[in-house]
């Protein structure tokens, strides 16, 4: 058994589950899996051990516990100097950072408004001005990455990085919603959603037999 458990809730709906797993699964970090649904009558017992607020994802490293999406991606960087956390470049590396802190706390109106839900695909879905604005937002900080940093791959900063792993539930969300994309934009979505561990985690998603109403959106 692999010395690292990481804790995540339910595939189609947790975003924030996403990014430590899609990162670890790509730099091939070996790690057990707990999968806990969420919003069920013994979610809150079952995630009470680990000190999170009832949150995922968590990740256990003997008898350390870790906390909240960032964290641990922060956290697995630095125990794997070798997995390419961030950019080697300083430059680079700091603008990684400061892409993966906005999505991390930034982007409220997509988040209500277009929620993670991977097995679904919606035509005619219209974003509200605001989460319009978010959408904007995102596509200008892909392209200012892609511009600057993107020379050798098709990732933000050209090596699959922590910030990519940040964008991947966006880029569900996207997929989901039929938001409008062009150019690099397509090209970058794809490069993701070709990722062999996210057909992997979509197609778990669609397995799961759990349906959290506040998620589904009625067109
Ligand atoms: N900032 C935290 C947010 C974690 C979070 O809100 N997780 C959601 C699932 S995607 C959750 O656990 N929700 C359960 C609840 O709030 O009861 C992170 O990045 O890990």
């Amino acid at each position: 058994m692999s010395e690292l458990t990481l804790i995540i809730g339910n595939k189609n709906y947790s975003s924030w589950s996403l990014r430590p797993w899609i990162f670890m699964k790509t730099a091939g970090i070996e790690f057990t899996e707990k999968r806990i649904a969420l919003d069920t009558d013994q979610t809150k017992a079952q995630l009470e051990p680990y000190f999170s607020n009832h949150k995922v994802p968590v990740l256990l490293d003997k008898n350390r516990i870790i906390w909240d999406s960032l964290a641990i991606l922060e956290y697995i960087a630095e125990k794997y100097p070798d997995c390419h956390g961030w950019p080697a470049d300083p430059q680079a590396r700091a603008v990684a950072r400061s892409v993966s802190a906005e999505i991390h706390s930034s982007f409220f109106e997509l988040r209500e408004d277009l929620p993670m839900n991977c097995r679904k695909k919606f035509t005619g879905f219209s974003p509200s001005s605001a989460a319009l604005k978010d959408i904007d937002r995102i596509k200008a900080v892909w392209k200012y990455c892609r511009e600057r940093f993107s020379q050798k791959g098709p990732w933000l900063f050209g090596a699959f990085c922590i910030a990519d792993a940040m964008f991947a539930p966006v880029v569900f969300r996207f997929d989901t919603y039929g938001v409008l994309l062009n150019g690099f934009e397509k090209e970058y979505t794809q490069s993701m959603l070709s990722l062999p561990h996210m057909v992997q985690w979509k197609e778990a998603a669609r397995q799961e037999k759990e349906i959290l109403e506040f998620a589904e959106i009625k067109l």
